[in-house]
């Protein structure tokens, strides 16, 4: 079973979709193993999408994801990682498929509702970045 770290982005919160988002990837057939609301600092989303830290939209994007409260949560499945980049659709939702989240929920390029890991080795980094082992159940 593989997890992966999933994240429903400040736009979405704010709109009200945190039920909807994750009863999407449940009905998917992935489990909940660890959720929680939190707001990150300027810091800690610079921490967070450090991998991005040469790309132009680098400060845009950290100022967005500090703005307001957002919803992260371990999600598990079999092959957890692509399941939910599939469910989540393309990054620009004018190139995301019909059905998928970000279709469906994003505003723009930048303010796409939802963020998942893109490989093994970034959920390595980003489960342990906002939970303990004792949180994931
Ligand atoms: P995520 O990491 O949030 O799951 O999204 P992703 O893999 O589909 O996209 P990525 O290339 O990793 O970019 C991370 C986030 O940065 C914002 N972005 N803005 N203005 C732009 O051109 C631009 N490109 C990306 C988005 O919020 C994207 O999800
Ligand atoms: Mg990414």
């Amino acid at each position: 079973m593989e997890k992966t770290l999933v994240i429903i982005k400040p736009d979405a919160v704010k709109k009200n979709l945190i039920g909807e988002i994750i009863s999407r990837f449940e009905k998917n057939g992935l489990r909940v193993a660890a959720v929680k609301k939190i707001k990150m600092t300027k810091e800690e989303a610079k921490g967070f999408y450090i991998v991005h830290k040469d790309r132009p939209f680098y400060e845009s994007l950290t100022d967005f994801m500090s703005e307001g409260p957002i919803v992260v949560m371990v999600l598990e499945g079999e092959n957890a990682i692509t399941k939910v980049r599939k469910i989540m659709g393309a990054t620009n939702p004018a190139q995301a498929e019909e059905g998928t989240i970000r279709k469906d929920f994003a505003e723009n390029i930048e303010r796409n509702a939802v963020h998942g890991s893109d490989s093994q080795q970034s959920a390595a980094y980003e489960i342990p970045y906002f939970f303990s082992a004792l949180e994931i159940l």
